[in-house]
């Protein structure tokens, strides 16, 4: 998801350049602005630390994009792309390396588990918002 942050500051584009240079597969995508229940949701396992307010306040103030992913290890691998969660630890090559400083405002989330990508994309998107489709070039990203 390209977090409020993103949207505001006109990096979708670079995002989403990104995940397709990589060669994983969009399958799913919507502009949406999160409201109060779904962000809590969302990030339901951060609701008793100290930063749960203000990261509420923070991912419903603007538009985020929704995106589901696919491709072999896309959950691990999305993860590297985006780096660490605090941007100033996050390596340069990274999204939130390049283009972020401070934690609360790190541009974009990822799942960090395949349970919590099925938890999410539940969350986001009814199965019908979902499509197959075959990306050209496949034979050359993977061996088999
Ligand atoms: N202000 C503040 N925000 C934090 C802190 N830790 C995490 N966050 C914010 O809460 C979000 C969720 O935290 P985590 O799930 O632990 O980190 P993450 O998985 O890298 O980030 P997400 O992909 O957004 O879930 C982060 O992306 C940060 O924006 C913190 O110590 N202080
Ligand atoms: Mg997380």
């Amino acid at each position: 998801m390209i977090k409020p942050d993103g949207v505001s500051r006109g990096l979708i584009g670079k995002v989403i350049s990104r995940i397709e240079d990589k060669g994983l597969k969009i399958v799913g995508m919507k502009m949406i602005k999160l409201d109060e229940n779904l962000a809590k949701k969302h990030y339901a396992e951060h609701k008793d630390k100290p930063f749960f307010e203000s990261l509420i306040s923070f991912i419903t103030s603007a538009p985020s994009v929704a995106m589901a992913i696919e491709g072999k290890d896309a959950v691990r691998i999305l993860r590297s792309i985006i780096g660490n969660t605090d941007p100033k630890e996050s390596p340069i090559g990274t999204i939130r390396g390049d283009f972020g400083i401070d934690v609360g405002k790190n541009i974009v989330h990822a799942s960090d588990s395949i349970e919590s990508a099925k938890r999410e994309l539940e969350l986001f998107f009814s199965e019908e918002e979902l499509v197959k489709y075959k990306r050209a070039g496949e034979e050359w990203i993977y061996e088999s």
